[in-house]
């Protein structure tokens, strides 16, 4: 059974993880406007993945007794000023997210919900991996060069396969 403190706080993470998908999904029906088909391929993924996240913290709150209720989620921007500030963007967002599990295993420490602050570790070390994605993906960048955003478009999603190769 859920404490009413911890079950609010994971409600609030099922709407954050729910705007994670919502504003990759922005962002790719963006970049999919624009032409860049890889980025934006990169990003419908992402957009699935941040849906799952929600699913499994809306599953997990049912299954411990809770409520797993589902918000109306904040309209995500529909333009951005380019690809280098819309990974900016993307970087602070899961650094936010970050932060936000980060406060939820400290719920459970005060709460002394064992259980739940076990469960979590999954969400924090994933926040690892999102951070350093979109990290490698800003270096990447750098390196190239926003005017080279051909050769970026077209190696995108090598990027995600060579971390799943590294995960696996
Ligand atoms: Fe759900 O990891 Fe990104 O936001």
């Amino acid at each position: 059974m859920l404490t009413k403190k911890v079950e609010e706080a994971l409600v609030s993470q099922i709407m954050k993880e729910g705007y994670s998908s919502n504003l990759y999904l922005a962002m790719a029906s963006w970049t999919e406007s624009e032409g860049l088909e890889g980025i934006s391929k990169w990003l419908y993924i992402q957009a699935d993945e941040e849906r799952l996240h929600m699913l499994k913290i809306v599953h997990y709150v049912n299954e411990r007794g809770g409520k797993a209720v589902i918000p109306a989620f904040e309209k995500p921007p529909i333009e951005f000023s380019g690809v280098k500030p819309m990974f900016d963007k993307v970087l602070a967002h899961e650094e936010f997210i970050s932060t936000s599990i980060n406060d939820i295993v400290a719920v459970c420490e005060a709460e002394k919900d064992f259980t739940t602050q076990n469960w979590i570790q999954w969400f924090v070390n994933e926040q690892i991996q999102e951070e350093k994605s979109s990290r490698a993906i800003l270096d990447k960048l750098k390196i190239l060069g926003e005017g080279n955003l051909y050769l970026f478009d077209r190696d995108i999603l090598s990027l995600r396969k060579a971390e799943a190769g590294a995960e696996s």
